[in-house]
């Protein structure tokens, strides 16, 4: 990305996307993984861009694009050249959880972001009678709705950043892997 020049050459650029309806906890997460490493943002109209860098070759640019209903139209154009998915769910939000699974299952039909990994967030685990990683990956069948990539569900808390790490660090070795495989295809494709 022109926007983005990093001082080692080596280092390769991720592009995440952050999605989840409103309320789930993204910017909040945002925040503390912000508090917690040094994170750069890049001051932007309508979603936050942020980047972080867990391990020294790769730096992840986070893409927080809202979860307003209105919003949720655009996620689809979001999705070209991205290499993995956050998706943050309010576990404790059972009225919308329908809502928040179709949302889920509608933009992993994207072409863009076919085989591209995909970690959920469980957030809100503090609060008492919260959905657990296990109750979200039964009701979001997310066995099924992710055969065909790697995924995980991963519970935290943004607020006070348990999990928030975990949840990162797995996908980004499932963005690594995923890299690696498409570098190896284009290659391929080129001889
Ligand atoms: N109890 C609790 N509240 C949270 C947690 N994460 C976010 N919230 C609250 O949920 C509300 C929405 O969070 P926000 O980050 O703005 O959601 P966004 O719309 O997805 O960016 C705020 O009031 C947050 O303080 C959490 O892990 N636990
Ligand atoms: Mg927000």
């Amino acid at each position: 990305m022109g926007l983005l020049s990093s001082k080692n050459s080596k280092t390769k650029q991720a592009r995440i996307l952050l999605l989840g309806l409103d309320s789930a906890g993204k910017s909040t997460l945002l925040y503390k993984l912000k508090l917690a490493k040094n994170i750069s943002t890049l001051p932007t109209i309508g979603f936050n861009v942020e980047m972080i860098q867990l391990e020294k070759n790769l730096s992840l640019t986070i893409w927080d694009v809202g979860g307003q209903e209105k919003m949720r139209t655009v996620w689809d154009h979001y999705c070209e050249n991205t290499d993995g998915l956050m998706y943050v769910v309010d576990s404790t939000d059972k009225q919308r959880l329908k809502d928040s699974s179709r949302e889920l299952e509608h933009i992993l039909k994207n072409e863009h972001i076919k085989n591209v990994p995909v970690v959920l967030l469980a957030n809100k685990q503090d609060v008492p009678g919260a959905l657990t990683a296990e109750d979200i990956t039964r009701m979001f069948k997310v066995k099924k709705l992710c055969s065909d990539r790697n995924w995980y569900v991963q519970p935290c808390c943004a607020i006070t950043g348990d999990g928030l790490m975990e949840g990162f660090r797995k996908l980004t070795g499932f963005v690594k892997s995923h890299m690696k495989s498409r570098g190896d295809r284009n290659k391929s494709r080129l001889n």
